[in-house]
Protein backbone atom coordinates (compact mmCIF):
# COMPACT_ATOMS: atom_id res chain seq x y z
CA UNK A 1 0.00 0.00 0.00
CA UNK A 2 1.51 3.53 -1.23
CA UNK A 3 1.52 6.16 1.92
CA UNK A 4 1.36 9.61 1.52
CA UNK A 5 1.19 12.33 4.29
CA UNK A 6 -0.02 15.79 3.77
CA UNK A 7 -1.70 18.78 5.24
CA UNK A 8 -5.01 18.57 4.22
CA UNK A 9 -6.69 15.47 2.17
CA UNK A 10 -10.15 17.01 -0.20
CA UNK A 11 -12.05 14.02 -0.71
CA UNK A 12 -14.26 15.25 -4.13
CA UNK A 13 -12.88 17.53 -7.27
CA UNK A 14 -16.42 19.51 -7.64
CA UNK A 15 -16.67 22.70 -7.56
CA UNK A 16 -16.36 22.88 -3.15
CA UNK A 17 -13.16 20.33 -3.55
CA UNK A 18 -11.20 22.10 -6.14
CA UNK A 19 -11.68 25.68 -4.77
CA UNK A 20 -10.80 24.75 -1.66
CA UNK A 21 -7.64 23.15 -3.26
CA UNK A 22 -6.59 25.93 -4.60
CA UNK A 23 -7.64 28.28 -1.82
CA UNK A 24 -4.75 26.02 0.65
CA UNK A 25 -2.15 26.22 -2.93
CA UNK A 26 -1.72 30.07 -2.35
CA UNK A 27 -1.84 29.83 1.35
CA UNK A 28 1.18 27.40 1.03
CA UNK A 29 -0.67 24.60 2.07
CA UNK A 30 -0.38 21.17 1.25
CA UNK A 31 -3.30 19.08 0.10
CA UNK A 32 -4.37 16.49 -2.03
CA UNK A 33 -7.76 16.02 -3.58
CA UNK A 34 -9.10 12.38 -4.30
CA UNK A 35 -11.55 11.96 -6.77
CA UNK A 36 -13.53 8.58 -7.82
CA UNK A 37 -14.44 9.83 -11.47
CA UNK A 38 -12.43 10.40 -14.27
CA UNK A 39 -11.42 13.87 -15.37
CA UNK A 40 -13.54 13.94 -18.64
CA UNK A 41 -16.39 12.57 -16.72
CA UNK A 42 -16.31 15.65 -13.77
CA UNK A 43 -15.43 18.23 -16.44
CA UNK A 44 -18.46 17.10 -19.04
CA UNK A 45 -21.39 16.56 -16.04
CA UNK A 46 -23.82 19.50 -16.52
CA UNK A 47 -25.74 20.74 -13.26
CA UNK A 48 -25.79 24.39 -12.12
CA UNK A 49 -25.76 27.80 -13.99
CA UNK A 50 -26.22 30.48 -12.15
CA UNK A 51 -23.51 32.40 -9.77
CA UNK A 52 -24.18 34.71 -7.81
CA UNK A 53 -22.94 38.14 -7.44
CA UNK A 54 -20.21 37.88 -4.36
CA UNK A 55 -19.81 34.29 -5.47
CA UNK A 56 -18.24 35.38 -8.82
CA UNK A 57 -16.17 38.35 -7.03
CA UNK A 58 -14.51 35.52 -4.67
CA UNK A 59 -13.99 33.04 -7.78
CA UNK A 60 -11.79 36.47 -9.03
CA UNK A 61 -10.23 36.81 -6.28
CA UNK A 62 -9.06 33.40 -6.35
CA UNK A 63 -7.49 33.66 -9.64
CA UNK A 64 -10.14 31.42 -10.95
CA UNK A 65 -12.44 33.84 -12.43
CA UNK A 66 -10.91 34.65 -16.13
CA UNK A 67 -12.79 32.87 -18.52
CA UNK A 68 -16.21 33.00 -16.46
CA UNK A 69 -15.72 37.17 -16.57
CA UNK A 70 -15.28 36.97 -20.20
CA UNK A 71 -17.42 34.23 -21.61
CA UNK A 72 -20.49 34.22 -18.64
CA UNK A 73 -23.52 36.00 -19.02
CA UNK A 74 -24.21 38.63 -16.72
CA UNK A 75 -27.80 39.19 -16.09
CA UNK A 76 -29.55 42.01 -14.33
CA UNK A 77 -33.23 39.98 -14.11
CA UNK A 78 -35.48 37.46 -13.83
CA UNK A 79 -38.49 36.98 -15.06
CA UNK A 80 -41.17 35.06 -13.47
CA UNK A 81 -44.33 34.14 -15.31
CA UNK A 82 -47.80 32.52 -14.04
CA UNK A 83 -51.27 32.64 -15.41
CA UNK A 84 -49.91 33.27 -19.02
CA UNK A 85 -48.44 36.56 -18.42
CA UNK A 86 -44.62 37.66 -17.39
CA UNK A 87 -43.13 39.35 -14.51
CA UNK A 88 -39.71 40.96 -14.55
CA UNK A 89 -38.03 41.15 -11.25
CA UNK A 90 -35.33 44.08 -11.25
CA UNK A 91 -32.55 42.44 -9.56
CA UNK A 92 -30.03 44.81 -10.17
CA UNK A 93 -32.33 47.89 -9.47
CA UNK A 94 -33.51 46.01 -6.19
CA UNK A 95 -30.20 44.85 -4.96
CA UNK A 96 -27.98 47.71 -5.12
CA UNK A 97 -26.93 47.19 -8.97
CA UNK A 98 -25.99 43.09 -8.48
CA UNK A 99 -25.83 40.82 -10.87
CA UNK A 100 -25.64 37.51 -11.35
CA UNK A 101 -23.44 35.13 -13.93
CA UNK A 102 -24.76 32.73 -15.71
CA UNK A 103 -22.08 30.49 -16.27
CA UNK A 104 -21.93 26.39 -16.10
CA UNK A 105 -20.74 24.69 -13.71
CA UNK A 106 -18.76 22.13 -15.17
CA UNK A 107 -16.82 25.42 -16.69
CA UNK A 108 -16.08 26.18 -13.26
CA UNK A 109 -14.56 22.96 -12.83
CA UNK A 110 -12.55 22.81 -16.14
CA UNK A 111 -11.41 26.49 -15.37
CA UNK A 112 -10.10 24.90 -10.96
CA UNK A 113 -8.99 21.52 -12.66
CA UNK A 114 -6.75 23.51 -15.29
CA UNK A 115 -5.34 26.02 -12.58
CA UNK A 116 -4.64 23.18 -10.36
CA UNK A 117 -2.62 20.83 -12.90
CA UNK A 118 -0.86 23.73 -14.81
CA UNK A 119 0.41 24.31 -10.88
CA UNK A 120 1.80 20.71 -10.49
CA UNK A 121 -0.51 20.32 -7.52
CA UNK A 122 -1.77 16.58 -6.57
CA UNK A 123 -5.35 15.63 -8.11
CA UNK A 124 -5.67 11.72 -8.35
CA UNK A 125 -8.79 10.87 -10.51
CA UNK A 126 -9.80 7.84 -10.15
CA UNK A 127 -9.15 7.49 -6.78
CA UNK A 128 -12.12 6.13 -4.50
CA UNK A 129 -12.02 6.81 -0.79
CA UNK A 130 -13.40 3.88 1.03
CA UNK A 131 -12.66 5.05 4.72
CA UNK A 132 -12.10 8.37 7.20
CA UNK A 133 -10.55 7.51 9.91
CA UNK A 134 -8.91 9.13 13.52
CA UNK A 135 -10.91 11.78 13.40
CA UNK A 136 -9.76 12.35 17.15
CA UNK A 137 -6.90 11.34 17.09
CA UNK A 138 -2.92 13.25 16.33
CA UNK A 139 -3.54 12.36 12.61
CA UNK A 140 -6.25 11.85 10.42
CA UNK A 141 -5.95 8.45 8.08
CA UNK A 142 -7.83 8.52 4.51
CA UNK A 143 -8.09 4.63 2.47
CA UNK A 144 -8.41 5.36 -1.16
CA UNK A 145 -8.58 2.50 -4.28
CA UNK A 146 -6.51 4.13 -7.01
CA UNK A 147 -5.42 3.09 -10.85
CA UNK A 148 -2.54 2.08 -9.27
CA UNK A 149 -3.71 0.23 -5.78
CA UNK A 150 -4.49 1.17 -2.54
CA UNK A 151 -3.29 3.91 -1.02
CA UNK A 152 -3.24 5.23 2.64
CA UNK A 153 -2.92 8.89 3.47
CA UNK A 154 -2.74 10.54 6.71
CA UNK A 155 -2.77 14.48 7.33
CA UNK A 156 -3.95 17.02 9.50
CA UNK A 157 -7.34 17.82 8.20
CA UNK A 158 -9.85 16.09 6.15
CA UNK A 159 -12.45 18.13 4.12
CA UNK A 160 -15.18 16.08 2.97
CA UNK A 161 -16.23 17.91 -0.26
CA UNK A 162 -17.83 14.42 -1.95
CA UNK A 163 -21.29 15.20 -2.35
CA UNK A 164 -24.23 13.79 -0.68
CA UNK A 165 -23.46 10.31 -1.56
CA UNK A 166 -20.12 10.14 -0.57
CA UNK A 167 -18.25 8.63 2.14
CA UNK A 168 -17.53 11.81 4.06
CA UNK A 169 -20.90 12.47 6.18
CA UNK A 170 -21.25 9.07 6.68
CA UNK A 171 -17.79 8.73 8.34
CA UNK A 172 -19.28 11.41 11.16
CA UNK A 173 -20.40 8.91 14.21
CA UNK A 174 -24.23 8.93 13.91
CA UNK A 175 -24.15 9.77 17.69
CA UNK A 176 -23.81 13.28 17.08
CA UNK A 177 -24.95 13.77 14.19
CA UNK A 178 -28.84 15.53 13.37
CA UNK A 179 -30.14 14.99 9.81
CA UNK A 180 -32.97 17.01 8.59
CA UNK A 181 -34.49 15.82 5.38
CA UNK A 182 -37.16 16.99 2.81
CA UNK A 183 -38.08 15.28 -0.13
CA UNK A 184 -40.47 16.71 -2.67
CA UNK A 185 -43.07 15.16 -4.92
CA UNK A 186 -41.80 16.21 -8.06
CA UNK A 187 -37.90 15.58 -10.09
CA UNK A 188 -36.32 18.02 -12.94
CA UNK A 189 -36.22 16.87 -16.51
CA UNK A 190 -33.11 18.79 -17.44
CA UNK A 191 -32.01 19.45 -21.02
CA UNK A 192 -29.16 21.16 -22.92
CA UNK A 193 -29.89 22.22 -26.65
CA UNK A 194 -27.97 23.49 -29.26
CA UNK A 195 -30.43 26.41 -29.77
CA UNK A 196 -29.97 29.94 -29.17
CA UNK A 197 -31.43 31.40 -26.32
CA UNK A 198 -35.11 32.76 -26.88
CA UNK A 199 -35.01 35.21 -24.14
CA UNK A 200 -32.50 37.41 -22.59
CA UNK A 201 -33.22 36.25 -19.24
CA UNK A 202 -33.79 33.42 -17.20
CA UNK A 203 -37.94 32.48 -16.91
CA UNK A 204 -39.05 30.80 -14.02
CA UNK A 205 -42.56 29.79 -14.47
CA UNK A 206 -45.71 28.25 -12.81
CA UNK A 207 -48.03 26.93 -15.09
CA UNK A 208 -51.52 24.43 -13.80
CA UNK A 209 -49.44 21.21 -15.64
CA UNK A 210 -46.00 21.69 -13.54
CA UNK A 211 -43.15 24.31 -13.73
CA UNK A 212 -41.03 24.74 -16.23
CA UNK A 213 -37.56 26.65 -16.45
CA UNK A 214 -35.63 28.66 -19.30
CA UNK A 215 -31.90 28.97 -18.57
CA UNK A 216 -29.62 29.34 -20.99
CA UNK A 217 -25.01 28.80 -21.09
CA UNK A 218 -24.05 31.01 -24.44
CA UNK A 219 -25.47 32.57 -27.26
CA UNK A 220 -26.41 28.99 -29.21
CA UNK A 221 -26.55 26.96 -25.91
CA UNK A 222 -30.04 26.71 -24.29
CA UNK A 223 -30.44 24.90 -21.00
CA UNK A 224 -34.49 24.18 -20.02
CA UNK A 225 -36.19 22.38 -17.25
CA UNK A 226 -39.57 20.53 -16.78
CA UNK A 227 -40.87 19.82 -13.26
CA UNK A 228 -42.05 15.86 -13.84
CA UNK A 229 -43.53 13.50 -11.25
CA UNK A 230 -40.68 11.59 -9.08
CA UNK A 231 -41.95 8.16 -11.04
CA UNK A 232 -41.35 9.56 -14.37
CA UNK A 233 -38.53 8.09 -16.89
CA UNK A 234 -36.69 9.92 -19.36
CA UNK A 235 -37.06 7.12 -22.20
CA UNK A 236 -41.10 8.34 -21.71
CA UNK A 237 -39.56 11.77 -23.05
CA UNK A 238 -39.26 11.97 -26.45
CA UNK A 239 -37.76 15.14 -27.66
CA UNK A 240 -41.21 16.09 -29.57
CA UNK A 241 -42.93 15.54 -25.94
CA UNK A 242 -40.28 17.59 -24.55
CA UNK A 243 -40.74 20.38 -26.80
CA UNK A 244 -44.36 20.49 -27.31
CA UNK A 245 -44.41 20.68 -23.09
CA UNK A 246 -42.01 23.34 -22.69
CA UNK A 247 -44.16 25.42 -25.43
CA UNK A 248 -47.46 24.88 -23.49
CA UNK A 249 -45.64 25.77 -20.12
CA UNK A 250 -43.61 28.78 -21.56
CA UNK A 251 -46.27 30.30 -24.00
CA UNK A 252 -47.44 33.95 -23.50
CA UNK A 253 -48.66 36.36 -26.48
CA UNK A 254 -45.21 38.01 -26.99
CA UNK A 255 -43.15 34.56 -26.97
CA UNK A 256 -46.08 32.24 -28.18
CA UNK A 257 -42.77 29.60 -29.03
CA UNK A 258 -39.16 28.79 -27.98
CA UNK A 259 -36.46 28.56 -30.34
CA UNK A 260 -36.06 24.56 -30.80
CA UNK A 261 -32.71 22.32 -31.42
CA UNK A 262 -30.88 19.56 -30.75
CA UNK A 263 -30.98 17.86 -27.71
CA UNK A 264 -27.02 17.10 -26.57
CA UNK A 265 -27.68 16.23 -22.89
CA UNK A 266 -30.98 15.18 -20.81
CA UNK A 267 -31.59 13.91 -16.79
CA UNK A 268 -33.91 13.82 -14.33
CA UNK A 269 -33.19 15.04 -10.93
CA UNK A 270 -34.92 13.97 -7.94
CA UNK A 271 -35.44 17.39 -5.42
CA UNK A 272 -34.73 17.31 -1.53
CA UNK A 273 -33.50 19.67 1.09
CA UNK A 274 -31.00 18.42 3.72
CA UNK A 275 -29.02 19.67 6.16
CA UNK A 276 -26.39 17.59 8.40
CA UNK A 277 -25.29 19.15 11.66
CA UNK A 278 -22.94 19.56 12.78
CA UNK A 279 -20.16 20.02 9.23
CA UNK A 280 -17.43 19.52 11.73
CA UNK A 281 -16.13 16.43 13.57
CA UNK A 282 -12.75 16.57 14.91
CA UNK A 283 -10.37 16.25 11.85
CA UNK A 284 -12.80 15.99 9.28
CA UNK A 285 -14.95 18.85 7.81
CA UNK A 286 -17.66 18.96 5.53
CA UNK A 287 -18.32 21.33 2.95
CA UNK A 288 -20.93 21.59 0.05
CA UNK A 289 -23.58 18.66 -1.51
CA UNK A 290 -21.82 16.62 1.50
CA UNK A 291 -23.38 18.72 4.13
CA UNK A 292 -26.40 20.17 2.54
CA UNK A 293 -28.69 19.83 -0.42
CA UNK A 294 -30.71 22.63 -2.01
CA UNK A 295 -33.98 21.99 -4.19
CA UNK A 296 -32.64 23.77 -7.33
CA UNK A 297 -35.10 26.05 -7.98
CA UNK A 298 -33.63 29.03 -6.03
CA UNK A 299 -30.09 28.13 -8.05
CA UNK A 300 -28.09 27.98 -4.86
CA UNK A 301 -26.15 24.28 -4.21
CA UNK A 302 -23.16 25.55 -6.03
CA UNK A 303 -23.10 29.15 -4.32
CA UNK A 304 -23.23 27.55 -1.05
CA UNK A 305 -20.51 24.52 -1.98
CA UNK A 306 -18.26 27.64 -3.09
CA UNK A 307 -19.17 29.51 0.04
CA UNK A 308 -18.29 27.02 2.78
CA UNK A 309 -14.94 26.51 1.20
CA UNK A 310 -14.65 30.39 1.36
CA UNK A 311 -15.05 29.65 5.31
CA UNK A 312 -13.24 26.67 5.80
CA UNK A 313 -10.17 27.55 3.76
CA UNK A 314 -9.52 30.75 5.99
CA UNK A 315 -10.14 28.60 9.05
CA UNK A 316 -7.96 26.20 8.26
CA UNK A 317 -5.22 28.48 7.13
CA UNK A 318 -5.43 30.25 10.77
CA UNK A 319 -5.17 27.26 12.50
CA UNK A 320 -2.28 25.45 10.37
CA UNK A 321 -0.16 28.50 10.07
CA UNK A 322 -1.17 30.60 13.65
CA UNK A 323 -2.10 27.95 15.81
CA UNK A 324 -5.39 29.33 16.43
CA UNK A 325 -8.34 27.18 16.59
CA UNK A 326 -11.23 30.33 16.78
CA UNK A 327 -12.34 30.05 13.24
CA UNK A 328 -11.88 26.25 13.02
CA UNK A 329 -14.05 25.54 15.93
CA UNK A 330 -17.07 28.33 14.64
CA UNK A 331 -17.08 26.75 10.96
CA UNK A 332 -20.04 24.56 11.26
CA UNK A 333 -21.61 27.52 13.08
CA UNK A 334 -20.84 29.94 10.86
CA UNK A 335 -21.78 27.85 7.71
CA UNK A 336 -25.11 26.62 9.14
CA UNK A 337 -26.74 30.03 9.70
CA UNK A 338 -26.52 30.81 5.99
CA UNK A 339 -26.84 27.05 5.07
CA UNK A 340 -30.88 27.41 6.89
CA UNK A 341 -31.44 30.73 5.23
CA UNK A 342 -30.43 29.21 1.76
CA UNK A 343 -32.74 26.00 2.52
CA UNK A 344 -35.75 28.47 3.29
CA UNK A 345 -35.06 30.38 0.05
CA UNK A 346 -34.77 27.25 -2.12
CA UNK A 347 -37.97 25.62 -0.76
CA UNK A 348 -40.13 28.93 -0.81
CA UNK A 349 -39.02 29.36 -4.42
CA UNK A 350 -39.76 25.40 -4.94
CA UNK A 351 -43.39 25.79 -2.83
CA UNK A 352 -44.24 28.63 -4.85
CA UNK A 353 -43.52 27.43 -8.39
CA UNK A 354 -44.42 23.90 -8.42
CA UNK A 355 -48.07 22.86 -8.79
CA UNK A 356 -49.48 20.16 -7.33
CA UNK A 357 -52.27 17.70 -8.28
CA UNK A 358 -53.14 16.16 -5.10
CA UNK A 359 -53.91 19.75 -3.05
CA UNK A 360 -55.76 22.71 -4.45
CA UNK A 361 -55.77 24.80 -1.48
CA UNK A 362 -51.84 24.60 -1.61
CA UNK A 363 -52.12 25.73 -5.41
CA UNK A 364 -54.39 28.74 -4.26
CA UNK A 365 -51.62 29.51 -1.62
CA UNK A 366 -48.84 29.32 -4.09
CA UNK A 367 -50.81 31.95 -6.35
CA UNK A 368 -51.32 34.30 -3.57
CA UNK A 369 -47.85 33.93 -3.19
CA UNK A 370 -46.37 34.92 -6.77
CA UNK A 371 -48.62 37.41 -7.13
CA UNK A 372 -47.28 39.14 -3.99
CA UNK A 373 -43.59 38.26 -5.07
CA UNK A 374 -44.34 40.53 -8.45
CA UNK A 375 -46.37 42.90 -6.92
CA UNK A 376 -45.18 44.40 -3.48
CA UNK A 377 -42.15 45.92 -3.58
CA UNK A 378 -40.88 44.67 -0.38
CA UNK A 379 -41.55 40.78 -1.31
CA UNK A 380 -39.55 41.39 -5.03
CA UNK A 381 -36.75 43.05 -3.50
CA UNK A 382 -36.44 40.29 -0.53
CA UNK A 383 -36.62 38.05 -3.70
CA UNK A 384 -34.24 39.79 -5.58
CA UNK A 385 -31.58 40.26 -2.82
CA UNK A 386 -31.47 36.33 -1.89
CA UNK A 387 -31.06 35.56 -5.46
CA UNK A 388 -28.39 37.60 -6.06
CA UNK A 389 -26.32 37.29 -3.52
CA UNK A 390 -27.74 35.21 -0.39
CA UNK A 391 -24.51 33.88 0.42
CA UNK A 392 -22.30 37.65 1.09
CA UNK A 393 -26.13 38.71 3.30
P1 LIG B 1 -20.25 17.69 -6.24
O1 LIG B 1 -20.24 18.61 -7.40
O2 LIG B 1 -21.28 16.62 -6.19
O3 LIG B 1 -18.80 17.04 -6.15
C1 LIG B 1 -18.53 15.95 -5.29
C2 LIG B 1 -17.42 15.12 -5.93
O4 LIG B 1 -17.03 14.08 -5.03
C3 LIG B 1 -16.80 12.90 -5.79
N1 LIG B 1 -16.91 11.75 -4.85
C4 LIG B 1 -15.83 11.07 -4.40
N2 LIG B 1 -14.52 11.18 -4.64
C5 LIG B 1 -13.67 10.32 -4.01
N3 LIG B 1 -14.09 9.34 -3.18
C6 LIG B 1 -15.40 9.17 -2.90
N4 LIG B 1 -15.81 8.20 -2.07
C7 LIG B 1 -16.35 10.06 -3.52
N5 LIG B 1 -17.70 10.18 -3.50
C8 LIG B 1 -18.01 11.22 -4.30
C9 LIG B 1 -17.88 12.97 -6.86
O5 LIG B 1 -17.55 12.14 -7.97
C10 LIG B 1 -17.87 14.44 -7.20
O6 LIG B 1 -16.97 14.75 -8.25
O7 LIG B 1 -20.36 18.48 -4.85
P2 LIG B 1 -19.90 20.00 -4.45
O8 LIG B 1 -18.49 20.25 -4.86
O9 LIG B 1 -20.31 20.14 -3.05
O10 LIG B 1 -20.77 20.96 -5.39
C11 LIG B 1 -22.16 21.07 -5.21
C12 LIG B 1 -22.83 21.35 -6.55
O11 LIG B 1 -22.41 20.38 -7.48
C13 LIG B 1 -24.36 21.34 -6.45
O12 LIG B 1 -24.79 21.93 -5.24
C14 LIG B 1 -25.01 22.10 -7.63
O13 LIG B 1 -24.80 21.44 -8.84
C15 LIG B 1 -26.50 22.27 -7.37
N6 LIG B 1 -27.20 22.94 -8.48
C16 LIG B 1 -27.17 24.33 -8.62
N7 LIG B 1 -26.41 25.09 -7.81
C17 LIG B 1 -26.30 26.44 -8.01
O14 LIG B 1 -25.61 27.12 -7.23
N8 LIG B 1 -26.94 27.09 -9.04
C18 LIG B 1 -27.72 26.40 -9.92
O15 LIG B 1 -28.21 27.00 -10.88
C19 LIG B 1 -27.88 24.96 -9.71
N9 LIG B 1 -28.63 24.23 -10.55
C20 LIG B 1 -27.93 22.18 -9.41
C21 LIG B 1 -28.65 22.87 -10.43
C22 LIG B 1 -27.93 20.79 -9.36
C23 LIG B 1 -28.65 20.08 -10.30
N10 LIG B 1 -28.56 18.68 -10.23
C24 LIG B 1 -28.31 17.87 -11.34
C25 LIG B 1 -28.41 18.04 -8.93
C26 LIG B 1 -29.40 22.18 -11.35
C27 LIG B 1 -29.43 20.78 -11.28
C28 LIG B 1 -30.28 20.05 -12.27
C1 LIG C 1 -29.38 26.40 -14.83
O1 LIG C 1 -29.09 27.27 -15.66
O2 LIG C 1 -28.99 25.24 -14.94
C2 LIG C 1 -30.23 26.75 -13.66
C3 LIG C 1 -30.65 28.06 -13.52
C4 LIG C 1 -31.45 28.40 -12.43
C5 LIG C 1 -31.81 27.43 -11.52
C6 LIG C 1 -31.38 26.12 -11.67
C7 LIG C 1 -30.58 25.78 -12.74
O3 LIG C 1 -32.62 27.76 -10.48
Amino acid sequence: MKEIHTQVVIVGAGPAGLLLGQLLNRDGIDNVILERRSREYVEKRVRAGVIEFGIANFLEEAGAGARMRYEGLVHHGVEIRFERSSHRIALSDLASGKTITVYGQQEVVKDLVALRLNAGAELLFETEVKFIGGLTDDLAVVDAEGLDGSLRLTCDYVAGCDGSFGVANRSLPSSVVRRYERTYPFSWLGILAEAPPTTDELIYCRHERGFALYSMRSPTLSRLYLGVRPEEKLDEWSDDRIWDELDVRLATEEMPEINQGRIVERGITAMRSVVIEPMRFGRLLLAGDAAHIVPPTGAKGMNLALADVRVLSRALCEKIQHDDDALLDDYSATCLERVWRAEEFSNYMTQMLHPTHLDDFENGVQSARLRQAVTSLEASTVLARNYVDLNSL
